[in-house]
């Protein structure tokens, strides 16, 4: 797939209206929806950070409409992010589905000149982060999602393919420039400087974030992380894989939104995930009710945070002893059994070195959505600021212990078993 030049002139954000005849034009989603193109219920529902989204039903289904537009819809037209994001959102999802199974959404149109994409309405589905806050349990969640890393980063990285494919499809999402550069800046940058863009739960906060902004130890871990994120191409990522990036159901998962596709280390989709889990651990004391203490909830978020390290690790190494054909690690080179051996040595060594790097990240997924410029509902739906600042300094506490003290982690149940000891209730 190349990327293709667009007159910017063609491009128009849709409405309501405009949307029907858009999608009447298209025979396939026309047919999907059934009935006549004036009686299909048009609704905006949108409410991330940057883009438009559509739900259409029709008299015989209902599509999802994603269009991105050229700005940071959380900011307004003064903060301008080219709309081809769209595009990378789609290379992504067929780059990986071949492999990731049903585990993303079904794909029905993608529209190079508006950038906006026509795909499955998920529903019964609801976002997993609103699925979290309302105390609700997933029991396939963790292992899906760990299926899912393992597959979409596994088969897209030099383990399994030659490099010479993984170098053209590196090569594409180089393009994916302006989102890398939010990532770099939201995540890895602005938490730990003034910046215009910050804001925290002050006044209650205002102590601390100065204390972090001033902790040279905190900063220079972090930064590290930031380094690793732009210079390990280890897999094609997701690169925004939150609780808000899940859709899920009862019996089902799948994953959203991934715009932010670049190469970059495997361990910042599972630090996104896995991060997020923490994040939503800390915030339950926010959402306790009298008939509802969420105690034994939390204890499960915590459940799913080692079930999913160890479904990623299960499937990743069965995998790589399954379709080792990429140019790292060949095969050829590991014949008889000292070399089996060896090799099995090296690839638990490279389990360890994911670990490490999704706890690192998972850390500064952590601090952004406290001290940056995109938080997340888990706390922002605590109207009672102190409240709010106790659940996000127990995050915070938490998170800068996994990067200065990262020796103290060397396994999940590590992680398990400190989480309810770095919190303020
Ligand atoms: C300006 S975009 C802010 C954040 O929203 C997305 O979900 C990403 O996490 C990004 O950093
Ligand atoms: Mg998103």
């Amino acid at each position: 797939m190349s990327r293709a030049a667009v007159p910017a002139s063609t491009y128009r954000p849709l409405d309501v209206e405009s949307l029907r005849p858009f999608l009447a034009a298209q025979a396939k989603v026309r047919e999907l929806l059934g009935g006549r193109p004036a009686t299909w219920r048009i609704r905006e529902v949108g409410d991330g950070n940057l883009n438009l989204v559509f739900i259409v039903e029709g008299a015989d289904g209902a599509v999802c409409v994603k269009q991105a537009l050229p700005y940071v819809r959380a900011a307004g037209p003064s903060w301008p992010m080219p709309p081809d994001r769209a595009f990378y959102e789609n290379a992504y999802y067929l780059a990986v589905a071949p492999h990731v199974g049903g585990l993303i959404p079904a794909i029905y149109h993608y529209d190079p000149e508006l950038y906006c994409t026509v795909m499955e309405r998920l529903a019964p589905h609801i976002i997993l982060r609103h699925g979290l806050i309302a105390g609700r349990r997933y029991p396939q969640l963790a292992r899906h999602l760990g299926e899912y890393v393992a597959r979409a980063c596994f088969f897209t990285s030099d383990l399994a393919r030659a490099f010479e494919r993984n170098m053209e499809t590196m090569a594409l999402f180089a393009g994916n420039k302006a989102l890398v550069r939010i990532t770099v800046d939201l995540i890895f940058a602005d938490p730990y400087c003034e910046s215009a863009r910050n804001r925290h739960t002050s006044p209650p906060l205002d102590a601390l974030v100065a204390q972090l902004r001033a902790d040279t130890q905190l900063k220079v871990a972090a930064a590290r992380f930031g380094q690793k994120f732009l210079n390990d191409t280890q897999a094609l990522v997701h690169g925004d894989l939150h609780s808000g990036s899940v859709m899920v159901s009862e019996t089902d998962s799948r994953v959203i939104d991934p715009e932010f596709a670049f190469y970059g280390p495997i361990g910042f989709d599972l630090g996104a995930f896995f991060g997020n889990l923490l994040l939503s651990w800390y915030s339950q004391p926010g959402h306790a009710t009298a008939a509802d203490d969420r105690v034994a909830y939390r204890q499960w978020i915590l459940e799913q945070a080692g079930a999913f390290w160890e479904s990623f690790r299960g499937r990743f190494l069965a995998l790589w002893a399954e379709h080792a054909e990429g140019d790292a690690f060949p095969r050829r080179m590991f014949g008889g059994p000292e070399g089996a051996a060896a090799l099995g040595a090296a690839r638990e060594a490279f389990m360890d070195t994911l670990f490490a790097d999704m706890l690192g990240f998972a850390a500064c997924k952590m601090i952004r959505r406290i001290l940056g410029f995109a938080h997340v509902l888990d706390f922002e739906s605590i109207a009672d600021a102190n409240l709010r600042a106790q659940c996000e300094t127990g995050a915070l506490a938490m998170a800068r212990l996994l990067l200065t003290r990262p020796l103290q982690f060397r396994a999940v149940a590590d992680v398990i078993a400190a989480v309810p000891g770095v919190a303020v209730r």
